[in-house]
């Protein structure tokens, strides 16, 4: 019996996921989006089902603009919602991706109860804690992708920089999925040398601020929408380490509860991702001045959780 996978969203993102989803055979594939859309859903998993003999795959991929077809799914990912234009920040989407959330939050709360749900939509940070009080799932069950995406900019600012394989450098990125975020040189390698003993202070700096502002890099670039490859493939590692019990560890938005001091919000922290969902966070000894920088993005993903609060649904 193939695992189930349900993409709330046919976008830019919606659609690279199940073009991804499909080639690593992770399941059969239900798009779901707005009635006004779902013809255009339709169409990608047509389209899709049509170049599965060139990938070689087998995966049932279609499309509906009706949660009950979701029923039963093993995942969920979400990014129904409005992508940025060029001069916004990520929250000023937020007083039209919460209603969305809200509609999304129901839908899946009825037909997939038991899913590992995995929210993309933003203001990443809140859009997720919204998700998650709002259908009153296990905090194991509900996680945001950003750290993930965030985490594979930082290492492949560093290779590019370099000269070196994305493959061999490695790092984490802490916090909220803004311009605050919290890359760590102190504890990126490559090929086991750390950073700081490879590259000029001026250098890292240099590469954490195009870290920290790659997503408006990106939307500056289009103008109208935001980054949808890199996306997906971070939300993509994050449901096969659900599906596969891969159990890697992976920076993803979870529910703190005290760890790194933070209670009731959901940050970019490593995450062990299993078959049980979010089955662990790993807490890193931090140095003062990386406390005091991620004291600043929670203080941030704060203020705008707070917002949400003010947002008539
Ligand atoms: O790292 C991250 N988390 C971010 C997330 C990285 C990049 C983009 N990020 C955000 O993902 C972006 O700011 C948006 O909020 C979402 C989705 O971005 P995408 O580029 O995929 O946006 P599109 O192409 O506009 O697709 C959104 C789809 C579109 O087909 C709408 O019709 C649909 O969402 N939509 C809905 N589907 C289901 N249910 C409802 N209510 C709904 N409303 C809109």
């Amino acid at each position: 019996m193939r695992k189930k996978i349900a993409l709330v969203g046919a976008g830019q993102i919606g659609q690279n996921l199940a073009m991804l989803a499909a080639q690593k055979e992770l399941g059969d594939i239900v798009i779901l989006d707005v009635p006004s859309y779902v013809n255009m859903a339709k169409g990608k998993a047509l389209d899709l089902m049509e170049m599965a003999p060139h990938g070689n795959y087998d995966a049932n991929i279609t499309a509906t603009g009706d949660y009950k077809d979701i029923k039963g799914a093993d995942v969920v990912i979400v990014t129904a919602g409005k992508p940025r234009e060029a001069g916004m920040t990520r929250e000023d989407l937020l007083n039209v991706n919460i209603k969305i959330i809200t509609d999304v939050a129901a839908g899946v709360k009825q037909h997939a109860p038991e899913a590992f749900c995995i929210i993309v939509t933003n203001p990443l940070d809140a859009m997720v804690y919204c998700f998650h009080k709002l259908t009153g799932f296990s905090k194991r069950q509900v996680v945001g992708m950003a750290g993930t995406l965030d985490t594979a900019r930082w290492r492949s600012f560093i290779a590019m920089e370099l000269g070196v394989s994305v493959e061999d450098v490695a790092g984490t990125v802490l916090g909220g999925h803004g311009p605050d975020m919290v890359p760590l040189p102190r504890l990126t390698t490559v090929g086991g040398v750390p950073l700081c003993e490879i590259a000029a202070k001026e250098v890292i700096d240099r590469l954490l601020t195009r870290t920290r502002e790659a997503g408006t890099e990106i939307v500056k670039l289009f103008g109208k929408g935001s980054a949808f490859f890199s996306p997906a493939w971070s939300a993509i590692a994050m449901a096969e380490s659900y599906l596969k019990d891969k159990r890697r560890v992976l920076p993803c938005a979870a529910l703190c509860e005290g760890e790194y001091g933070v209670k009731g919000l959901f940050i970019g922290v490593p995450c062990l991702i299993s078959s049980k969902g979010v089955e662990k966070i790993f807490e890193i000894k931090l140095t003062d001045e990386e406390k005091a920088q991620l004291a600043k993005t929670v203080s941030s993903v704060t203020k705008t959780v707070e917002e949400t609060r003010t947002v008539s649904v």
